[in-house]
Formats: structure tokens, C-alpha cells, sequence
């Protein structure tokens, strides 16, 4: 498989990309907002503290997300954050950025919108020899451009990943989220394709590659590098936004401030945070996160994987804790939503009974694509002791959520009916 390794260590990134970290270190020093473990970690990212050895954790777990991560609204995993479903009852069609879960392979990393540049370089850009294509946007170059808005979620490829264990017994990779690695945001930003324009897009290209200015990903004692994934011209000039606000706000720390990529429908990873550079190429690129990782494995998919994920799949979730308690004999209303990468929600449909009997929900919003619908039901539990609550939504595209979701063995993409447990007392 032909990698992009030779080209993304070309001498003169790595050049910018240490002349870069200087001025930032020198205005973090300045601004004393660094701590010194997140300042080593990031000269790590480019080697400039050689005898640092990445394989060793640069960060304790409790440093690698800046926002408080109260555990009523947030549930811990490793580097990351999952919203717990319960919070975001009553919170509207948006989740507060403050709501919002943080999917971070290594540590959110200080940066400032006024010493940020964007470089867009590669092949794939018109004129002069292939490595004196580049250029460069600073954030008020982007700021001046005009904008765009689309409300959209970001959703992990691997969300509701421990359904495979908990509903099918089965044992897979990667962070055990439960259903709350997903947020819908307002992303306000540029199209990536006015940007791809402006800096002279070849007729030639096929992909273009963001990659984040957060640390090096370090996996099984292997150095992977930068966060990067590759995605088709036809996508990045459709609907891709280069985000610099979220819900009105400029984008958190945590999100990617002060910019990143934003790939409506698609798996999360797409979404590269606090992007720092664009290859643009007119050979298809790959880096570990479309070949390695963000494949379907396992004896029901290709031997050596399906093609990388695009698109999320469809789900539901219940606004309730995991065995949260109802009074017996008192109506309820049950509030919950659904979403699908691939259109809007046509129709969802409920049991309080294990699946037995379903009845429709009330669609409390008008569907639309990219973003989940909110939708309700009443219940009025009688029997007291254990229920499961069910939720099965249909999208535009005709796909209905499944009993049972395909194994794959790192978990992605569960679209199976969820059976959330709750008593009644
Ligand atoms: N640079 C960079 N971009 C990244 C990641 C990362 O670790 N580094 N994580 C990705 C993954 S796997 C997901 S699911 C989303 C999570 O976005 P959020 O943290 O804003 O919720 O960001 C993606 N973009
Ligand atoms: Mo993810």
C-alpha cells in the first residue's frame, strides 16, 4: 500500500512546522497558559526535544481536555470525554459546547488564532514544480473570506461501540463509548472549496489531506504521526466547511481552535481538528487512519478490509441515564433522538416493552439531513421491576436500524436498536 510518508516529511515541512512551534512556545511562555508537561509534548510532535521518547505517555489522563468535565454531564475514557445522554434532556437541537464530547488521540494543544497559519501544498495545486506549490492563509485571511454556516453532528465512527459487547457478546477494539460520542454543532467557516480555489486547485486533483497540529500519535510503540486522513476532491469541494466558530462562539480549545475541518454526514476522524495543513494531491492518498484504521475487519467484510468509512450510519438514544428509575402508574414522556449519515430521519418507532409491541414517535422537529431529530413519546409504566426501552428509526435513504449490527473488530459504525435498561418502582 503506498503511504504519503515520504512526502508529508519533506524537509521543509518539518522545517515550518518547528519554526512554527517556536513562535508558539514563545507566546505561550509569554502568556504563562502552557504547562510545561503540554510545552514537552508538543516540541515531542516535531522532534525538537529529540531525547524525549514518544513512545512514553506525555500527558496524565486528567490533562489531555482543557474544559471542566463535570462527571454529571461527562463520563471519562482515556484521553477522551463522553456526553452522558441525561445531560443533554432539555438542551435544545445544539449541544452546548460545553456538553460536547472530546474525541482527542493524544492532548488538545495550545494554540492561537493570531500566530495559526493554514498551508495548503501538493501536487494537486497549479504551477511551478510539485514542491514549491504551498500556500499559506493566516486566520483573518480566512476570516475576510466569505463564510458560511451548517448545523451538522460529529459523531465517532466507533459511538455505541460497547453495544457490540453488551447486546451481541462480542469483544472489539477501541474506547468502550456508550452513546455519547456524538454532538450537533452551528459550525460557522469557510468552504474548503473557496479556499482550494483560491490557492489554485489543478484540474489533476483527487484528495486532499488535512492533518492536525496535535501531537504525534504514538500506537503500539509505533510513531504514526500527525492526526490526518484523506478525503476525496468530490467531498471536500461539496459540503466541507474549515470551521472557526461552533454555536457562536470561536471554536474551543478542546473543538480545535482555532480552526478545523468539518465533514458533514461523514465518521468523525474526518472532522480534523486544529488543522495546520492541506495536502492537496493528484495521486490518492493514505495515511493510517483510512487503511489501518476506519475499515470494516472481520470474517463478514473483505479480506484486508472494506473501503474507508465516509458516511455515519444510522441510531437512536434515549435523553436517560443507563437504569434510570420511573414512578409506576405516572405518565411519562419519553424524549429521545435519532440521526443517520445517510439523509434525514423518516420515522421512529418505540417499545417499553423489549420489543414486543412499538408504536410511532412524534417527530418534534423537522427532520433534516446531517443533524439528528428530536422526537417523544408517552408512557405510562404499570408493572414495576425491570423494562427495556427501545428506539428503531428509518431515514430517507430507506434503511431501518437492525436487531443485530454487523461485527466488525474495532466496533465501528453500531446501528443496531439499543435496549436501554430502566426500572420502574
Ligand atoms: N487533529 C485531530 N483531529 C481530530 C482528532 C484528533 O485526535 N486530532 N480526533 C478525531 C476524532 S476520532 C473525532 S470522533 C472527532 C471528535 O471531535 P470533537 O473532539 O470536537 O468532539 O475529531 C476528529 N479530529
Ligand atoms: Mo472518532
Amino acid at each position: 500500500m503506498p503511504t504519503s510518508a515520504a512526502s508529508s516529511s519533506h524537509p521543509d515541512e518539518t522545517a515550518y512546522d518547528r519554526h512554527r512551534l517556536r513562535q508558539w512556545l514563545a507566546g505561550d511562555a509569554r502568556a504563562d497558559g502552557v504547562s510545561r508537561r503540554r510545552l514537552l509534548a508538543l516540541l515531542a510532535a516535531t522532534g525538537a526535544a529529540g531525547a524525549l521518547p514518544l513512545s512514553a505517555p506525555a500527558h496524565a489522563a486528567g490533562d489531555t481536555i482543557v474544559k471542566p468535565l463535570p462527571p454529571e454531564k461527562f463520563v471519562r475514557r482515556g484521553t477522551n470525554a463522553e456526553t452522558r445522554w441525561e445531560a443533554l434532556r432539555g438542551t435544545g437541537h445544539h449541544t452546548p459546547n460545553d456538553l460536547f464530547f472530546v474525541r482527542n488521540h493524544t492532548a488538545t494543544p495550545a494554540l492561537r488564532a493570531h500566530d495559526w497559519r493554514l498551508r495548503l501544498w501538493g501536487s494537486g495545486l497549479r504551477g511551478g514544480p510539485a514542491e514549491d506549490r504551498a500556500i499559506e492563509f493566516g486566520y483573518d485571511d480566512l476570516r475576510r473570506l466569505p463564510s458560511a454556516t451548517r448545523t451538522a453532528f460529529v459523531e465517532c465512527a466507533g459511538n455505541g461501540r460497547s453495544g457490540y459487547t453488551t447486546q451481541q457478546g462480542e469483544t472489539v477494539g477501541g474506547t468502550a463509548w456508550t452513546q455519547g460520542a456524538i454532538g450537533v454543532a452551528r459550525w460557522r467557516g469557510v468552504r474548503l472549496s473557496t479556499v482550494l480555489h483560491r490557492a489554485g486547485l489543478s484540474p489533476y486533483a483527487v484528495d486532499v489531506q488535512p492533518r492536525g497540529l496535535d501531537a504525534e500519535y504514538v500506537s503500539g510503540g509505533e510513531n504514526l504521526g500527525r492526526v490526518r486522513r484523506p478525503l476525496p476532491l468530490s467531498k471536500a469541494l461539496h459540503d466541507v466547511l474549515l470551521a472557526y466558530e461552533m454555536n457562536g462562539e470561536p471554536l474551543p480549545p478542546d473543538h480545535g481552535h482555532p480552526v478545523r475541518v468539518l465533514v458533514p454526514s461523514w465518521v468523525g476522524i474526518a472532522s480534523v481538528k486544529w488543522v495546520g495543513d492541506i495536502e492537496v494531491s493528484r495521486q490518492p492518498l493514505f495515511s493510517p487512519w483510512n487503511t489501518a484504521f476506519y475499515r470494516l475487519f472481520g470474517p463478514a467484510h473483505p479480506e484486508g478490509g472494506s473501503a474507508p468509512l465516509t458516511r455515519q450510519t444510522l441510531k437512536s438514544a434515549f435523553e436517560l441515564a443507563s437504569g434510570a428509575t420511573f414512578p409506576a402508574g405516572r405518565s411519562q414522556v419519553l424524549r429521545g433522538r435519532s440521526w443517520s449519515g445517510a439523509g434525514a430521519v423518516a420515522r421512529v418507532d418505540v417499545s417499553t416493552d423489549g420489543g414486543a409491541s412499538w408504536r410511532p414517535a412524534r417527530l418534534d422537529e423537522r427532520p433534516r439531513p446531517d443533524t439528528w431529530t428530536r422526537w417523544s413519546v408517552d408512557w405510562r409504566p404499570r408493572t414495576r421491576g425491570a423494562a427495556q426501552l427501545l428506539a428503531r428509526a428509518t431515514d430517507t435513504a430507506g434503511r431501518t436500524q437492525p436487531d443485530v449490527s454487523v461485527f466488525n473488530t474495532e466496533g465501528y459504525l453500531f446501528d443496531a436498536v439499543v435496549r436501554h435498561e430502566v426500572t420502574v418502582v
